[in-house]
């Protein structure tokens, strides 16, 4: 039997909150579906995170630890050295780790520093993983210099809604990120970029903001979904919890309106129960961060993460089954034998 999902960039905000509040039940039914027709249902792409320039940005994401203006109580540190990156990238890739994602607090990366992140990338690239950078803005030199060097994926995410940002960072626009995301994709690397739930935004910031990732001229190839983790000393340190429920239906909007991108269920899992989780899976994420922390903050240990992938018959998600599975066609129609 065969199945074709229609790859769309024109939805509408109406169809998009139209499949947000359907009954939960068809909802993830849906999302399932989708996913099937595109991804093996059981696996699930694995990256590592790897913060190498901690604190002191200059900044207000009101959710973040690392924003100099906020009181968090985490000191700064320098870019680390490239020898320290790798051995860690070496330990990933022994853990299985596919990806290896490294972050850096700065508004955008200093012409000074690129050599080291240009080695760091050809370094992560020779132990066979996957390369990703999360740096900030990027001008046309920088990207350039991030492509030559192989770069496979930058991580830039839209954060919120266009009708929320305003709430939670006022020293960049959204415009500008949404200006970075197309230098990087017009540049040739991998797009990944998605945002967070539960920073006290409505349902219709939600559902926007998934909506401003599925009608950007393509769809990102990666779609990191965020639970918000509190931070003390933070203006969100204290808002309330969200419905996990509008979570996991977040993620399937994800799913439906983005059918090829790979949904990872981001941060917020150390406070997130086994059967939330479970549920993520179903709605079609099939991407996470294994590892003990992520940049600042917890995340599960190994262990635990793969006594949940064994509970749920989770296997890693191969390298050969994600590398290049995006094709950047508009309106493709994609035809994927099922059994
Ligand atoms: N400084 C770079 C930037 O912002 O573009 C890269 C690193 S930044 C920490 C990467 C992303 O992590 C943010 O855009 C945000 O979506 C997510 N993030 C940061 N702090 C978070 C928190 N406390 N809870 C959930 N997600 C968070
Ligand atoms: C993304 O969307 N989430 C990751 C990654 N991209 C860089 C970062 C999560 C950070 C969580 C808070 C912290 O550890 O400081
Ligand atoms: Fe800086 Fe990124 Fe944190 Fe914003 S999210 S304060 S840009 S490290």
């Amino acid at each position: 039997m065969s199945t074709t999902t229609q790859i769309r960039t024109d939805w509408t905000k109406e169809e998009a909150e139209k499949i947000f509040n359907m009954p939960f039940n068809d909802l993830l039914f849906k999302a399932q579906t989708v996913h099937r027709e595109n991804f093996n249902p059981n696996q699930v792409q694995q990256s590592r995170l790897l913060s190498i320039k901690t604190g002191g940005c200059p900044e207000d994401c009101a959710y973040c630890s690392q924003s100099a203006r906020n009181d968090s109580g985490l000191s700064a540190s320098k870019l680390m050295e490239v020898e320290k990156v790798l051995k860690e990238a070496r330990k990933a890739k022994e853990s299985g780790a596919t990806r290896y994602c490294m972050g850096a607090a700065w508004r955008s990366p200093k012409d000074r520093d690129m050599a080291a992140i240009e080695m760091m990338i050809k370094g992560v690239k020779d132990l066979g993983m996957e390369s990703c950078m999360t740096l900030g803005m990027l001008d046309d030199n920088s990207v350039k210099r991030l492509k030559v060097a192989g770069l496979d994926y930058y991580n830039h995410n839209i954060d919120t809604s266009e009708r929320y940002y305003e709430k939670i960072i006022t020293t960049r626009t959204f415009a500008d990120r949404i200006d970075t995301l197309s230098r990087v994709k017009d540049a040739g690397i991998k797009v990944c970029s998605g945002g967070i739930v539960g920073m006290g935004e409505e349902q219709m910031d939600r559902i926007d903001m998934i909506l401003t990732l599925a009608t950007l001229p393509s769809h990102p190839d990666s779609v990191p979904i965020n639970m918000l983790i509190p931070i003390e000393g933070t203006p969100m340190a204290d808002v309330e919890k969200l419905d996990p429920i509008e979570f996991v239906r977040t993620i399937a909007l994800a799913r439906i309106l983005m059918p090829l991108a790979h949904v990872r269920l981001s941060a917020g899992r150390e406070d997130m129960s086994d059967e939330t989780q479970a549920l993520c899976f179903f709605a079609g994420a099939n991407s996470i961060f294994m590892g003990d922390t992520l940049l600042t903050t917890d995340n599960p240990d190994e262990e635990e993460d793969n006594q949940l992938f064994k509970r749920l018959g989770i296997e890693p998600m191969p390298l050969e089954a994600h590398a290049d599975v995006h094709p950047d066609v508009k309106n493709a129609q994609v035809e994927t034998a099922t059994a």
